[in-house]
């Protein structure tokens, strides 16, 4: 009998349990009904009377033993999360934390900052709801433009001044011509709001960034420079621009620019539609009439300014088809950006 018990305290201390079924094995093996343990307290019966006061206090050591490492193994167990897992392997890599992507209009915009910023223009922001004056008035535009028509502007009242959602960021530009020290040099990202039919190539919200530079002696070779400069930095050295007369009611005279096509290298594609250029944006020499508006005497200075959309440029870097793209936040389509820093 001694030599039971001393084999069962023996294989009671190296008791081991991966799962909680198999501490009630081990319950059922040791002191259930048919047990080793409940076995011996049987055998203890026929234990001479002399002996029975020793064996007894052994027994009741063995069992207690029993019951401490049954309760210690399914503790063990039950305060591990893992406790119905097989085995819970710690040197499996961890899960990959899904970090979301910079929307493709924002690395753009950055872009576009970090060049001007390079050349000395600081950005400047404003309201995205804004008056007549600072949207149409004091940039020339005359009472009767079709851009102030309720066809094309979000008003939000009516009256003398006029409350709207702005439709260029040039409102900023005004801003900035009334309050700040000349020279100005100075770009402007921002939301701007068109009363348009959303399609693959317009969308009533997008983004622009347009830049104004005033001092003394400003002139037409100067905006043209700063152009160049800015398309070889954003679309690649070997890139050239061409600027075609245009027509916007804050700049005399007033140029749309084109880019040399960068998918076929000039030669005429589908991109470019077998033109060898891409239209990026427009520009010219700001108006006296503007300068006049923000009380800066045109007689001493004058000025450029160029603007252009920031979905735009956004589709020619990766050859996007469809503006809608942009706004529906379809993460397929963000994915494919995970990679442009
Ligand atoms: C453009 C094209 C040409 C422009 C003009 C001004 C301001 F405020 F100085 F008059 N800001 N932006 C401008 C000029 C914008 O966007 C296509």
């Amino acid at each position: 009998m001694r030599q039971k018990i001393d084999a069962l305290l023996q294989e009671i201390a190296e008791l081991k349990a991966q799962k909680l079924q198999e501490v009630e094995d081990i319950r059922v093996r040791l002191v259930g009904k048919k047990g080793s343990v409940t076995k011996l307290f049987e055998d203890f019966r026929s234990v001479p009377a002399e002996q029975k006061r020793e064996f007894g206090q052994l027994l009741n050591v063995l069992k207690t033993k029993a019951a401490e490492k049954i309760e210690e193994l399914r503790e063990a167990l039950e305060n591990s999360a893992s406790s119905n897992e097989p085995s819970f392997d710690y040197t499996k890599p961890g899960d990959r934390f899904d970090l979301g992507t910079r929307h493709p209009i924002s690395i753009t915009r950055e872009e576009i900052l970090s060049i001007f910023g390079k050349f000395g223009y600081a950005v400047a922001e404003g309201p995205e709801i804004e008056d007549d004056w600072h949207v149409f008035g004091a940039l020339n535009f005359p009472p009767e433009h079709p851009a102030r028509d309720m066809q094309d502007t979000f008003f939000i009242s009516t009256g003398d001044n006029p409350i709207l959602l702005r439709t260029h960021t040039s409102s900023v530009q005004v801003r900035s011509m009334e309050k700040m020290d000349l020279p100005i040099r100075i770009v402007c990202p921002g939301r701007v709001f068109r009363n348009e039919a959303i399609s693959a190539r317009a969308h009533c919200i997008f983004h622009q960034v347009e830049g104004l530079y005033i001092d003394k002696n400003v002139s037409f070779a100067d905006l043209k420079q700063a152009i160049l400069l800015f398309a070889k930095e954003m679309f690649g050295e070997q890139t050239k621009i061409r600027m075609r007369p245009s027509y916007f009611p804050f700049t005399e005279p007033s140029a749309e620019v084109d880019v040399s096509c960068n998918i076929c290298g000039g030669k005429g594609c589908n991109i470019c539609k077998g033109t060898g250029w891409l239209e990026i944006m427009g520009c010219g020499m700001v108006d006296p009439n503007v300068l006049k508006a923000s009380n800066i005497d045109p007689n001493e200075y004058s000025g450029f300014a160029f603007g252009m959309g920031v979905e735009r440029i956004a589709m020619l870097k990766w050859q996007v088809k469809d503006l809608r793209h942009y706004f529906e936040n379809d993460v397929r389509f963000l994915k494919e950006f995970e990679t442009v820093v």
